[in-house]
């Protein structure tokens, strides 16, 4: 019988994954190799799948991938995969699989929250209660109300669409920008993301991270957003231009914003956290231990499918399968 089939896994990450895949695969570390360079070369040659997600990920680039000429699988841990080019994997016939469906509605209930925190400043009314500043006097009025709000949401895919139910429930009118119209969706579609900008006072962000997104939030969406604006970005730090919207807030721009991703996780601008008018999340979407378990599953699932040369379970949208011919 063949030996068990060598997995890198690329970064640090739950010890369910760590000892799925030690108990079926030969594991291998890529971050605590002592010399990454002499690890990646005595695996190359012979090398088929890949595990990685999270936080600390090597680059997964072409220039990457090129290093292992029998590299067929990546399985992501997360629904995002960034980090990853997966145009080139699938090009290359590498298939990447991704963790989607089994944290939509966790991701959801937690952007309703970073919302409500920050539309109602209810992480700062805690913060007084703990100061005892009660007792000296109430709490101010807050600025803003859900009840008056239109939410504009940047991305109407899997979370997106379980935040707008939320959101009906709420009775908050949803809008929606996202480069085609989804099918099924019967919320207003924007394709020009500036117009949406102009017609809500309120942006939910939740698209994918990556070059197509990058910077998508600019000076000029949250001008046009105007002075009542809240943006929440639940989506990917590099979605929103982070130096331009520490001055948006600054002065008055956009009134409050709720970040649970930042560019440079996990380091936060410290103006960002000098700010009173900003709730900050440490990347929580999805952090449940139940939510985290599903995921973890899924990466293992992937990976058990490929090695028993069954379907992926969850491939990701640019990779087929079968995988293309190299
Ligand atoms: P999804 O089902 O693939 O939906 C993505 C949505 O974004 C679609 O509506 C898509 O529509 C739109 N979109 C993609 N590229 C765009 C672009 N360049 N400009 C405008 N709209 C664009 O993904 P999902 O499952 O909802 O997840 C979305 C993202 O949320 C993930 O990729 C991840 O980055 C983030 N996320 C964050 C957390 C957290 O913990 N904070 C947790 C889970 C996920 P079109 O393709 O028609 O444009
Ligand atoms: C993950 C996320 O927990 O799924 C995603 O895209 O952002 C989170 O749910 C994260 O990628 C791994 O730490």
């Amino acid at each position: 019988m063949a030996g068990k089939a060598d997995v890198l896994l690329l970064g640090p990450t739950m010890p369910m994954i760590v000892e799925g895949i030690d108990r079926n695969f030969t594991l291998h570390k890529l971050w605590e190799a002592p010399d990454r360079d002499v690890l990646i070369a005595k695996l190359a040659p012979t090398l088929r799948a890949m595990a990685g997600g999270g936080s600390n990920q090597p680059n997964v680039d072409g220039a990457f991938m090129s290093r292992f000429p029998k590299l067929e699988f990546i399985s992501n841990f997360g629904v995002g995969y960034d980090y990853i080019d997966a145009k080139w994997a699938g090009e290359h016939g590498i298939v990447v699989t991704n963790t989607p469906d089994v944290l939509t509605e966790e991701v959801a209930d937690t952007s309703i929250g970073l919302l409500l925190c920050t539309v109602r400043e209810l992480p700062q009314a805690e913060r007084y209660v703990r100061a005892g500043k009660w007792l000296e006097k109430a709490y101010p009025y807050t600025k803003a109300t859900l009840r008056d709000r239109t939410v504009g949401m940047v991305g109407m895919g899997r979370i997106g669409r379980a935040i707008a139910r939320r959101l009906d429930a709420f009775g908050v009118p949803v809008v929606y920008h996202s480069r085609r119209p989804q099918e099924g969706v019967s919320y207003k579609h924007y394709p020009d993301l500036v117009a949406m900008a102009r017609d809500v006072d309120t942006l939910m962000i939740i698209v994918p991270g990556g070059p197509s997104t990058k910077n998508l939030i600019d000076m000029k969406v949250l001008e046009a957003l105007g002075p009542e604006g809240i943006v929440i970005n639940m989506a990917r730090g590099s979605v929103v231009d982070e130096p331009a919207l520490i001055k948006a807030l600054q002065n008055g721009t956009i009134m409050a914003a709720g970040l649970d991703v930042f560019a440079e996780e996990p380091k936060v601008p410290a103006e960002l956290i000098a700010m009173d008018n900003v709730v900050l999340l440490p990347h929580v979407g999805s952090a449940s231990v139940e939510t985290r378990r599903a995921m973890g599953q899924l990466v293992i699932d992937n990976l058990l499918a490929w090695r028993d040369g069954k379907p992926p379970l969850t491939p990701v949208p640019e990779t087929p399968y079968p995988p293309r011919k190299r």
